[in-house]
């Protein structure tokens, strides 16, 4: 297969020419938010550091975080470094309390992600002559329109669906001749079910490649995905405050965690309790300071993301770091007595049994004292019975493949195809009654 670049200079750059040109732009970076950003400056004055100490790309560990409390107490605009007369697109995603996380570009910041986004697409495979269906929501979410300005600098034809009304989504896919999907791992799957419904074989479209992300998904679910589209699956990892989809893109080729696009995103891995920064190779939470962005910088940014990095080569010749897949986040982590267990542990073990849909819900609750789990899991319609044994043989099948996994005990309700709720962006897995 050859490998197409969208920028082969900076994709395939030497490491050290690479930490060159990130030293450069972290320093320029440093001294201007320190001047421009009270916020900022109060923070960097209290950990007693100041722009002339950024030194190497080692310094940076002496910089104070950011987290998303930061941007709530400066809730709207407050950590923005230019005035608003240079702002000319606003985003928001959601903010820990009531108020959303309110992120803004330049038109310089534009450019930039759609290069960015450009190059994105070329990593999948995608290229002019790609009729680029991109099924994000258009709106204050940055995927919908982080992907399309990014689809119309690579000169690709955008369709502009957004989320929603798939059985319309797959007439157009039909017609318009679809050759590339941009959507959530879990939207895809409604799409393969209104397929199924409509009686459109997938082998009859002409997608070839999917680019999904916004939420954590498995390698069983990529293999569902994959087989039930007809198409290749590849992730795409972004968060708006750092910018939005584009912070990091898998290859075609290797199929094996997402380039980092490290001369705009500058990745550290920390451990999220100690706050010390890990050795290469390590797990923990990842963050991000942004090297390019003008309207709003960030410095450190917790993204409470949980990967690690692989700094060995790829078969893509790209010297990109590569982060692997999201396994979860620090704060979506639920603690069942005591046991640590992660949304995606659950999902990887539902997609090993044949019997049942990926869609599925966690409800924690709490009994007395101890902390209950039960989880709703869909029947595949072909093996939807009402014969009531074999539904509870099921049922107990999964209990113990869960407790044999991830150490919890929890009940397993299995309901009826197509009841558990469809998501149009981010599927909403875990309802956790324990706070309420
Ligand atoms: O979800 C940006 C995006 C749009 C990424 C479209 C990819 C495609 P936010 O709404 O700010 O931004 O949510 C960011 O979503 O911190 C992760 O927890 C999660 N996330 C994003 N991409 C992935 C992925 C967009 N590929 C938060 N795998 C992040 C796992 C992901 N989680």
């Amino acid at each position: 297969m050859k490998v197409r670049y969208w920028n082969d200079e900076i994709e395939t750059m030497p490491r050290t020419g690479l930490e060159s040109i990130q030293l450069i732009r972290l320093q320029k970076l440093i001294t201007r938010v320190y001047t421009t950003v009270e916020p900022y400056r109060k923070k960097m004055d209290a950990a007693g550091i100041a722009p002339e100490d950024i030194q190497s790309l080692d310094d940076l560990r002496r910089l104070p975080f950011t987290t998303k409390d930061d941007l709530r107490d400066n809730y709207p605009f407050g950590l923005f470094t230019v005035p608003m007369e240079e702002v000319v697109r606003v985003h928001a995603s959601s903010g820990t309390t009531g108020k959303p996380t309110v992120v803004g570009y330049t038109q310089k910041d534009i450019e930039t992600w759609s290069n960015i986004m450009a190059r994105s697409l070329v990593c999948a495979g995608a290229h002019k002559g790609d009729m680029i269906h991109n099924a994000y929501g258009y709106g204050l979410f940055t995927g919908g329109l982080g992907a399309h300005y990014g689809i119309e600098r690579l000169g690709a034809a955008a369709i502009p669906v957004s989320g929603g009304n798939s059985r319309r989504q797959v007439t157009i896919m039909k017609d318009f001749g679809s050759t590339v999907l941009l959507s959530t791992p879990s939207y895809a799957l409604n799409l393969a079910e209104a397929m199924d419904t409509l009686g459109v074989d997938p082998r009859s479209l002409s997608l070839r490649v999917g680019i999904f992300g916004a939420e954590p998904w498995s390698e069983n679910m990529r293999e569902e995905v994959e087989q039930k589209l007809n198409l290749k699956a590849t992730d795409i990892y972004g968060l708006s405050e750092v910018m939005g989809p584009g912070v990091a893109m898998e290859c075609l080729l290797s199929n094996k965690g997402m380039h980092i696009m490290e001369d705009h995103f500058l990745p550290e891995i920390i451990d999220p309790d100690t706050e010390e920064v890990l050795p290469p190779g390590e797990t923990g939470e990842l963050v991000f300071t942004t090297l390019t962005k003008e309207a709003l910088p960030i410095i450190r940014y917790r993204t409470k993301d949980i990967s690690r990095l692989v700094y060995e080569p790829c078969s893509c010749g790209r010297t990109l770091v590569r982060m692997e897949k999201v396994t979860g986040r620090t704060d979506d982590m639920l603690i069942i007595r005591g046991v640590n267990v992660f949304p995606s542990q659950v999902e990887h073990v539902l997609m090993s049994v044949d019997e049942v849909e990926p869609h599925y819900q966690i409800v924690v609750d709490r009994e007395g004292n101890l902390d209950t789990m039960q989880l709703l899991v869909e029947v595949g319609e072909q093996f939807f019975s009402d014969k009531i044994r074999q539904l509870q043989g099921l049922g107990l099948h999964i209990q113990k493949e869960i407790k044999d996994y991830l150490g919890v005990t929890c009940k397993v309700k299995l309901v009826e195809p197509k009841t558990i709720e469809r998501s149009e962006g981010k599927a909403q897995r875990v309802i956790d009654k324990r706070k309420i």
